[in-house]
């Protein structure tokens, strides 16, 4: 069972279009208080486009879609120290009544026992690099395979191996697709060499593409919506690249393992480049939720 916040309820009520949003980016993407303020902002970003936002977390064992601000700042406050919930570890906080901020793979869960569709974050776990040797492939990916639920993100980190994501998407036939793009982005940076399965140049092919998988229950799964970070926005490539190997030597010489991954080199790849790494993650988070939006309204009208 879902708690829904009073705005989502009503959404639900009159049929509204929603957008999910995720919670460990506010927990272990960012830092405190940008994390609270950014979450603030993705939320007016959503509603601006005539959509109703729901952040998704457990509080207290509660599955919870759509926070108040003093849940936001607890979460945001707590920072890495709350519990960083994928799949696995739903049943646990619920059952021991804890807090907890959900990763793609649990806000798609919890967003799709809330009817919502379209969900928008900055960049999805992925294939790691090295992960020949060390079997670091993040939850996300898995749930793409069974959960119905599309994602509007920025690509992904280069911290992850991206050709062997797309390589594992492949197998597990999640659709790709690439908002007025031909590559795959990364991130920061509008290119990866990388091409998405398609391309799409507005809302409403995309609205009718998720029509199509979603009313064939042979075609359950979710869909990846890759829109790049604008052009005003994004970093240098070159630059990037350094700063993310070197996060990925402290992360090694720290022995970093399991869940920590991901935050670890976040957090690194933060100070490694000062705040420049942070604007660009707050403006390509906006613009992925105001694009998860417009989708999300289309959707909508179509059902
Ligand atoms: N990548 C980012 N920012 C993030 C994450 C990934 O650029 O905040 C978060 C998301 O919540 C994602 C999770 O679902 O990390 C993946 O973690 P892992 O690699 O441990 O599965
Ligand atoms: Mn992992």
């Amino acid at each position: 069972m879902v708690v829904f916040s009073e705005e989502v309820s009503q959404a639900r009520r009159e049929g509204k279009a929603l957008v999910a949003l995720e919670s460990t980016i506010i927990s272990h993407g960012m830092p405190y208080p940008q994390n609270v303020e950014t979450a603030l902002r993705v939320e007016q970003a959503v509603r601006a486009e005539g959509a109703v936002p729901a952040t998704i977390a457990v509080m207290n064992g509660r599955l919870c879609a759509g926070l108040t601000i003093d849940e936001l700042e607890v979460l945001g406050k707590a920072g890495r120290q709350t519990v960083k919930a994928s799949r696995r570890d739903i049943p646990v906080l619920e059952a021991l009544k804890k807090n907890g901020t959900t990763t793609v793979a649990a806000t798609m869960i919890i967003a799709r026992m809330s009817g919502i569709n379209l969900f928008a974050t900055g960049g999805i776990g992925g294939v790691h690099r090295g992960a020949e040797k060390t079997f670091d492939i993040s939850a996300d990916l898995q749930e793409f395979v069974r959960t119905n639920v599309a994602v509007v993100c920025a690509g992904a980190k280069s911290i992850l191996d991206l050709s062997l994501t797309l390589e594992y998407l492949e197998t597990f036939g999640v659709p790709v697709l690439g908002f007025k793009t031909d590559e795959f982005p990364a991130f920061y940076c509008r290119e990866s060499g990388l091409q998405v399965n398609y391309r799409t140049d507005n809302e409403r092919d995309i609205a009718k593409i998720l029509k199509c998988k979603w009313s064939n229950e042979e075609l359950y799964g979710g869909v990846i919506i890759a829109n790049p970070i604008p052009s005003e926005f994004s970093l240098d490539k070159s630059e990037m690249d350094i700063a993310i190997h070197d996060a990925l030597g402290i992360a090694e010489m720290n022995g970093v393992r399991g869940k920590e991954v991901t935050p670890f080199l976040l957090a690194e790849i933060e100070k490694l480049t000062k705040s420049a790494s942070l604007k660009a993650n707050i403006e390509l988070v906006l613009n992925n939720a105001s694009l998860a939006s417009r989708i999300a309204v289309e959707y909508q009208a179509m059902k």
